[in-house]
């Protein structure tokens, strides 16, 4: 197991690193995407989403994923894992529109790049709504900011525009495919293709495709199909194309949210499985369709239990805090962060020295 903090784009700075590695971290799960850049808990609804994004960016080039990588490593830190492709470089992926072809041979290039560079896991997220309808509010103890999902509270149907897919623009003429209509195995199948495209590539460059679950794990949001929004999901993803690099970006926050299952029978069988590329380890009160995301040592999981389990299964990747909640003073997030990473530095010797 290892101590992770995962940088958004506009983060990723030489005083960022240098405070990673203070909080004990040895490694980075970096986003390339552009969003997060204004407020880190972002509410949306049907009228605000993550903002424009940018195809192409010089980010994902082989050269600067290695000056990034030699950056990080002047601080002592590995870059585990890349999160998240930008949306307007696979929008007709995810949409099976006209642009897939040319966009999945763009993504490979990416896979390859990331190889290349020895970063070894990318986290994706195939979903057409995205992470949407969070509320932010004062909702953590001592009233700290954070996201909360209420289904009641917002609009679920609000169809999603055209131009708009994954929560974020990238066509602001209004330009693209529908997103209405399109049922399950639609979906699937749309995921199936991406994974017989890009699986070969990726066993070859030694990268993990790591799918995050469906955030809010809804069966359904803004009329789009959900892929993994209960734990056993991630068998039929798993079953789906057979690859060593078919794995999960095992978010604790959101199969917690899921009204089936249980999250620890799922840390329990992933990882036996090897089947868990990295984790977001996060914790929350409640399930959908009324959730809040909490500091570790508030939520329903027994976060000790789960690191127990985690050793248990050999896990050898990478634990980062995804979101945490913001705390009250001049540096929000990074009070956050230093919290739930100095909770985690105690929690992983714990566990390990038993
Ligand atoms: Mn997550």
């Amino acid at each position: 197991m290892k101590l992770g903090m995962g940088l958004y784009k506009h983060m990723l700075t030489d005083e960022n690193f240098q405070f990673a590695k203070q909080t004990g971290c040895t490694h980075l799960i970096v986003h390339l995407a552009e969003y997060y850049s204004k407020d880190i808990v972002t509410a949306t609804d049907a009228v605000n989403n993550y903002g424009n994004s940018k195809a192409f960016d010089e980010i994902w080039e082989l050269d600067s994923m290695l000056e990034l990588k030699a950056r990080a490593a002047e601080y002592d830190l590995e870059i585990f894992g890349i999160e998240n492709f930008s949306p307007a470089d696979w929008y007709d992926v995810l949409l099976d529109g006209p642009k897939k072809y040319e966009q999945i041979e763009y993504l490979k290039k990416l896979i390859r790049n990331a190889g290349k560079a020895g970063i070894k896991s990318f986290g994706y997220n195939f979903s057409l709504a995205g992470v949407w309808g969070h509320q932010k509010k004062n909702i953590a103890r001592g009233g700290a900011i954070s996201a909360c999902f209420n289904a009641d509270e917002l609009d679920i149907e609000a169809p999603i525009p055209n131009g708009e897919v994954w929560n974020m623009t990238y066509n602001s003429n209004g330009e693209g495919k529908s997103t209405e209509d399109i049922g399950y195995d639609e979906l699937w199948k749309r995921l199936e293709w991406f994974l017989n495209e890009i699986l070969p590539v990726a066993e070859e460059a030694g990268v993990d495709m790591a799918l995050h679950p469906d955030d809010p794990p809804m069966p359904f949001l803004r009329k789009t199909p959900r892929l993994v929004y209960q734990p056993e999901l991630y068998e039929k993803l798993i079953k789906l194309v057979p690859s060593d690099s078919n794995k999960i970006e095992f978010c604790m926050g959101s199969i917690q949210e899921m009204t089936e299952g249980n999250l620890y029978d799922a840390i329990e069988k992933y990882a036996s499985m090897n089947k868990i590329s990295y984790v977001h380890f996060r914790n929350v009160i409640g399930k959908v369709p009324d959730y809040k995301e909490v500091f570790l040592d508030e939520g329903d999981i027994d976060m000790l239990k789960a690191l127990r389990l985690f050793k248990k299964h050999h896990f050898e990747g990478v634990l980062i805090p995804d979101h945490t909640p913001l705390m009250t003073c001049d540096a929000p997030w990074h009070a956050g962060m230093a919290y739930a990473l100095g909770y985690m530095k105690a929690a992983m010797r714990i566990v390990q020295e038993e």
